[in-house]
């Protein structure tokens, strides 16, 4: 049951875009009716409206918007780390990949499992998220690769709104890998399994976003271009994992689509960046996979603030490339490993990843948008980034309760 409540905090960091930084506000109260948010301010301010709320006073701690993590495959079978292990133990790709290690290992054991069971695997990790103050995570398919997979993996996605106080965005991303049914033959695998699955995901209701891995491992301009029509016809917006491992134009593809979000963008350049920033393109940085891969090519972060490119940050929660269920750990790896501020680690898991998922309900802490807040046991906002392996959350609000 939602209701009306002022709570009051020495901080808030709304997020809103302002001049002062993280948009804080001190010695703050916000009101909450409904599951939405009717007025922040400072305290001594509060409208008389609110007089007669409950008060909930948390004192000395920060009240920011809730998290959000905008780029994750946290639905997916079985795990990696028995091929972890043996890369660890001197095993070469080729060996790993021979015992049936890689995205295949990913997609056999996808493919295996029932909707309950895909339900239940991903429950834990996003329970880990929940766990430092996450509202809203966008997931993926991408591990089935057949049509009937495919589909499982978005219906147990959205199924996990029915289990936790959490709102899900799903995005479509049949075209992740070819599988081996279709070994060199990525351009049938396009057009007989992926568009007509993409179909079919929307004809159930099952899509937010079409996704696709634009990658010499993956798809190349052309057949992500093929999807992108199918989804621009059915109305969906688009987003691109793309110059991850090497720069093959797929972000300047995607900002021609009016892409959302280009994600990972380490080999991006300079004409790349000009095309995301005149579509409102958000970049999407993944320091999980950067960290697991050792990555050493670094997103060009300074051209991204030059053009002002809006930054999000996400897990990239995978079996494979990151094996991450931290956006607080996320946060400090973008400051430690992409050299972010906090501010822009902080505006990365809220307000740009709310863009990036095209969300205008959520995000920051401005009246009229949804009470989605984290409460955390620290001083300053700094500290959310800081920190290494240390949950600060006291509270998370969903919807107002
Ligand atoms: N980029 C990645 O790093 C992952 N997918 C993608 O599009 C890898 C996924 C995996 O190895 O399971
Ligand atoms: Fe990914």
């Amino acid at each position: 049951m939602t209701k009306k409540v002022v709570f009051r905090a020495d901080r808030i960091a709304t997020m809103v875009e302002s001049d002062a930084p993280y948009g804080l506000i001190e010695n703050a109260a916000i009101a909450l009716d409904a599951g939405t948010i009717e007025w922040v301010g400072k305290q001594r301010d509060l409208p008389a409206r609110f007089a007669d709320w409950e008060v909930d006073d948390f004192g000395g701690r920060l009240i920011t918007p809730a998290l959000i993590d905008a780029h994750t495959h946290v639905v997916f079978g079985g795990n990696r780390a028995a091929e972890f292990e043996m890369r660890l133990n001197g095993a070469t790709y080729e060996e790993v990949a021979r015992a049936g290690g890689g995205i295949v290992s990913t997609v056999s054991a996808t493919r295996e499992a029932s909707e309950n069971e895909l339900l239940d695997s991903a429950l834990p990790r996003v329970d880990a998220l929940l766990a430092e103050g996450v509202s809203c995570i966008e997931v993926k398919s991408g591990y089935g690769l057949d049509v009937e997979t495919e589909l499982r993996m978005l219906r147990s996605a959205r199924r996990i709104q029915q289990h936790r106080p959490v709102r899900i965005k799903t995005s479509f991303l049949g075209a992740h890998a070819v599988p081996p049914e279709f070994k060199d033959r990525a351009d049938a695998y396009i057009d007989e399994i992926c568009i007509p699955t993409l179909r079919a995901a929307h004809a159930e209701g099952l899509v937010d976003a079409v996704d696709g891995f634009c990658e010499g491992i993956a798809f190349n301009t052309a057949q992500i271009a093929r999807v992108f029509d199918v989804a621009r016809e059915l109305r969906l917006p688009v987003k691109l994992h793309a110059e991850q491992l090497s720069n093959l134009g797929g972000a300047k593809l995607a900002a021609s689509y009016g892409a959302l979000s280009a994600d990972h963008i380490e080999y991006l350049d300079a004409e790349g960046v000009a095309a995301m920033s005149n579509a409102g393109t958000i970049a999407v940085l993944l320091p999980g996979a950067f960290y697991t891969l050792h990555e050493t090519q670094m997103p060009p972060v300074e051209l991204l603030r030059e053009q002002n490119v809006p930054i999000a940050l996400a897990t990239d929660c995978n079996p494979g490339s990151s094996p991450l269920t931290s956006l607080l750990l996320t946060m400090n790896m973008g400051c430690t490993l992409f050299r972010l501020t906090p501010e822009e680690a902080l505006a990365g898991a809220t307000r740009n990843a709310a863009k990036a998922l095209g969300l205008n309900d959520t995000g920051v802490a401005a009246a009229g948008l949804r009470a989605d807040l984290a409460v955390w046991d620290v001083a300053h906002p700094a500290e959310l980034s800081y920190r290494i392996g240390f949950n600060p959350l006291h509270k998370r609000i969903f919807g107002g309760i």
